[in-house]
């Protein structure tokens, strides 16, 4: 196993699917884990875990990432042993509908907005200057095949990926010059709360998303953003885009039932 012994690694997102796996997978590797998500107890429960399983030093943030006031007190206001993050994953996202542009719901538009693209924003805007001051970090966005390709009613989410993609070619443009990498992983089908979240709450429905195909699983992604981060400090891996085998494409899926 490589080690990532006191490196200090933000996930946003971390209550649930890819973001716990990657707490998981980072605390294996020795990492310091700040783990933020609006869900305390699940925070707290994830902590509990992987405090008792594998000694893991945590610092938890409740934080809403549409909040800029909030992202900006939580980052400043670090402890100065969790101040200098070296790697910050920004995976908190999520999809809200599944609509023609034309009938959607602004609300479910400006979550996935302001969670998505902002959020995203507000995180890197607050954390980067400190890595460019130490000379040092690796910021890895989670985007998606939404990013790449837009499908029928997924409109304003691929919008957000979209922009995900943007934002990640840009930082990775405006850091020429420093040694801060930047990564984006887009994942196709992954089994998470996330078709729950998108369908607000209708489990059924969300089952129906990975019905007959063998998904990706958070643990896979997790394990593809571990690979980014711990290439030689001259590598930079730009995008990985993964997808589970029974995918082709956004639309093209081989369901056995
Ligand atoms: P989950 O729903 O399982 O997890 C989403 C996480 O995002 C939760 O921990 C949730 O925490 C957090 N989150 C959502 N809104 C906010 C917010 N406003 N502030 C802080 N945290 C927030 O889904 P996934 O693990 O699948 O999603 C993780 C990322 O992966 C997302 O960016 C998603 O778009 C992306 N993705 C997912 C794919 C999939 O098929 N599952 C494929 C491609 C990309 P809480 O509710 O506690 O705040
Ligand atoms: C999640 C994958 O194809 O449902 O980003 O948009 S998809």
């Amino acid at each position: 196993m490589i080690s990532l012994q006191n490196q200090i690694v933000l996930i946003t997102g971390a209550s649930s699917g890819i973001g716990t796996a990657c707490a998981r997978v980072f605390a294996a590797a020795g990492a310091k884990l700040i783990l933020a998500a609006r869900r305390w107890e699940r925070l707290q429960q994830l902590a509990d875990l992987l405090s008792k399983d594998i000694h893991t030093e945590i610092h938890l943030l409740q934080l809403d990432v549409r909040d800029r006031a909030a992202v900006e007190a939580a980052i400043s206001s670090l402890p100065p042993s969790w101040s200098d993050i070296d790697i910050l994953i920004n995976n908190a996202g999520l999809s809200r509908g599944l609509d023609k542009l034309h009938e959607g719901s602004f609300e479910d538009w400006e979550e996935m907005i302001d969670t998505n693209i902002k959020g995203l924003l507000y995180l890197t805007r607050y954390v980067v200057p400190g890595m460019v001051k130490r000379d040092r970090g690796h910021v890895v966005n989670i985007g998606s095949i939404a990013g790449h390709q837009t499908y029928p009613n997924g409109n304003v989410y691929c919008g957000t990926k979209a922009a995900v993609r943007a934002i990640s070619e840009g930082l990775k443009q405006d850091l020429l010059g420093t040694p801060i990498r930047v990564t984006s992983v887009d994942p196709g089908m992954v089994e998470t709360e996330f078709s729950e979240v998108r369908f607000h709450g209708d489990t059924e429905r969300a089952k129906k998303v990975y019905q007959g195909v063998t998904p990706l699983t958070p643990d896979d992604v997790a394990d593809v953003i571990f690979f980014c981060v711990t290439r030689s400090p001259h590598v930079n891996i730009n995008e990985v885009v993964l997808m589970p085998v029974d995918q082709a494409s956004a639309t093209l899926v081989n369901r056995r039932t």
